[in-house]
């Protein structure tokens, strides 16, 4: 049984690399070129992402943090709606470090619910599994490891529960306008009349505060984009010289998108596998769209995805929103 896990186990890894390398060089011979900023959380990515957060610029995770240590109650309160039991479900949990608060919230008013944690990552999932029953004791929880959608139907059948889905840490801000838009529609076919989803969203604000997040000063945010093409010379056999990219961040207030590009510094050829990829002198290619949204164009995506905003809940700088929608 042990040997077919393995090779199972395998099987699933041989799928996953053949995945990005394929996405890899689909994006690098696209124009213009461009690459999906999911591929950065390898173990290095993890490690940069958590100095981002931490770094003095990076404002969305402190903002969404204070919304769930100083306004837990209410938060609570909201999801518990009538208090019928229901199923918690968080997509893309990481470490929980934020939802915690809330679990802890509705443990203390008794409430009836089972945290089900998705995460694309298996590390992450046995390690939420591992760590929060001793962490709050009599915890029911079911960690799903797996792509969101898949995961959140096993979890939905599991019992027949009303749902409640946590999609936090402005992670929708990830996907262009239209993704967004189309994801919040999947997601309400997903849930029934009566669950609700609680978002997390980044609000446009001074556009320097936001361009600063995205171009801190120690560069850990230029090392976090540059390691992508680390990964694809460790994992995709690669020989990207990474000196010869530099990052360059840009804000646009009108539309709301921060994005990232890495452009190459000269005429230059790059071996991924078997492929050769030429770049140009001051070609970009387009790493990542951190989208940024007014109270009424989030108002706008749940109206469009028949979602109804039932409650918002703000950090005291008014920078983050933490959105309840009614499916
Ligand atoms: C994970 N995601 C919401 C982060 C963001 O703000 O878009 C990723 C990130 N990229 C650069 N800095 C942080």
């Amino acid at each position: 049984a042990s040997q077919l896990q393995n090779r199972q186990t395998l099987t699933a890894v041989d799928t996953a690399l053949s995945q990005f390398y394929d996405d890899v060089i689909s994006g690098l011979t696209s124009t213009p070129k461009h690459l999906d900023s999911k591929y950065f959380y390898d173990t290095r990515g993890d490690e940069l992402f958590q100095d981002i957060m931490n770094c003095e610029e990076y404002y969305p995770t402190d903002c969404e943090m204070e919304i769930f240590t100083e306004q837990t109650a209410a938060l609570a309160k909201a999801i518990k709606a009538d208090g019928t039991p229901f199923n918690l479900i968080e997509l893309g949990a990481g470490d929980a470090t934020k939802s915690i608060h809330l679990l802890r919230q509705l443990q203390s008013s008794g409430t009836d619910f089972t945290y089900l944690p998705i995460d694309i990552s298996g590390h992450v999932i046995s390690s939420l599994n591992a760590t929060l029953p001793a962490l709050l004791p009599g915890l029911k929880i079911r960690g799903l490891e797996g792509e969101y959608f898949n995961m959140l139907t096993e979890a939905a059948k599991s019992s027949d529960n009303r749902n409640v889905v946590l999609f936090l840490g402005s992670n929708i801000g990830n996907m262009p306008v239209h993704e967004a838009e189309d994801f919040c529609k999947v997601l309400h076919m997903h849930l029934s009349a009566g669950d609700m989803a609680l978002i997390g969203v980044d609000l446009k604000k001074n556009p320097k505060v936001i361009l600063d997040a995205y171009n801190d000063k120690e560069g850990f945010t230029k090392q976090f984009n540059l390691n992508l093409l680390h990964r694809i010379n460790r994992e995709l056999d690669g020989n990207f010289d990474i000196d010869k990219f530099d990052h360059y961040p840009i804000y646009d207030p009108e539309t709301g998108a921060c994005k990232s590009y890495l452009i190459s510094l000269e005429d230059q050829k790059v071996r991924i596998g078997g492929q050769m990829i030429s770049f140009a002198k001051d070609e970009y290619i387009h790493m990542e769209v951190s989208q940024k949204y007014t109270v009424e164009q989030t108002n706008n995506m749940a109206a469009i995805a028949c979602f109804k905003p039932i409650a918002e809940f703000y950090d005291s700088k008014k920078w983050f929103l933490d959105a309840i929608w009614m499916a």
